[in-house]
């Protein structure tokens, strides 16, 4: 397959079809520089976003056997359940608002602790992966909040933590909405 040269890959990328072609033509260990590079300005999203009063909402801008690209939608107060992320890759921009990360490890027995606690603001970035433990998201600010998910490889099913019997469950990942782009 084409590589991207070096020069495109440290480019600053302005638009999501140059975006998605870079990730479509680079290495997964090149995505990290590449989800470090998008400067999109917050109305390419407007196409994308959903809202429910139940739940954040899981929007899929494009999904292939690479990588998964999704927009989640934060109502006041809607937050994550802990998880982790299936053995995969996961960045995470603010595209508006304010979101706070819990990462939890676990003890010998299995016991959550809360390792680091961290507030991402307007377009900072954070990176997970299974071996720094689970986390969860939750929207801080009082109105509605935006995030951009890169997952690579896609993320089809996740460890979650049940509240009510404290243990871990697996479970499918599922969208609310899926974009055109889908078919491309
Ligand atoms: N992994 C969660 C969001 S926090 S990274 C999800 O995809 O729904
Ligand atoms: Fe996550």
């Amino acid at each position: 397959m084409h590589q991207i040269s070096e020069e495109q890959k440290s480019k600053t990328l302005h638009t999501l079809d140059e975006f998605i072609t870079a990730l479509s033509e680079s290495d997964q260990f090149q995505y990290n520089t590449i989800f470090r590079s998008l400067k999109l300005p917050i109305s390419v999203f407007e196409n994308y976003c959903s809202w429910s009063d139940k739940a954040y909402t899981r929007n899929c801008i494009v999904e292939n056997d690479k990588f998964e690209l999704i927009l989640l939608c934060w109502s006041v107060g809607q937050k994550t359940p802990i998880h982790n992320h299936g053995g995969e890759e996961c960045w995470v921009k603010v595209i508006e608002g304010d979101i706070k990360e819990l990462i939890y490890k676990t003890d010998d027995l299995g016991k959550l602790s809360v390792v680091k606690s961290s507030i991402s603001t307007t377009n900072d970035i954070s990176y997970m992966i299974d071996f720094m433990g689970y986390h969860s998201l939750e929207n801080l600010s009082n109105k509605r909040s935006m995030s951009l998910h890169l997952y690579a490889k896609p993320i089809r099913n996740c460890d979650v933590f049940d509240e009510d019997s404290g243990k871990f469950v697996n479970k499918k990942m599922a969208y609310h909405t899926c974009s055109e782009l889908l078919a491309v």
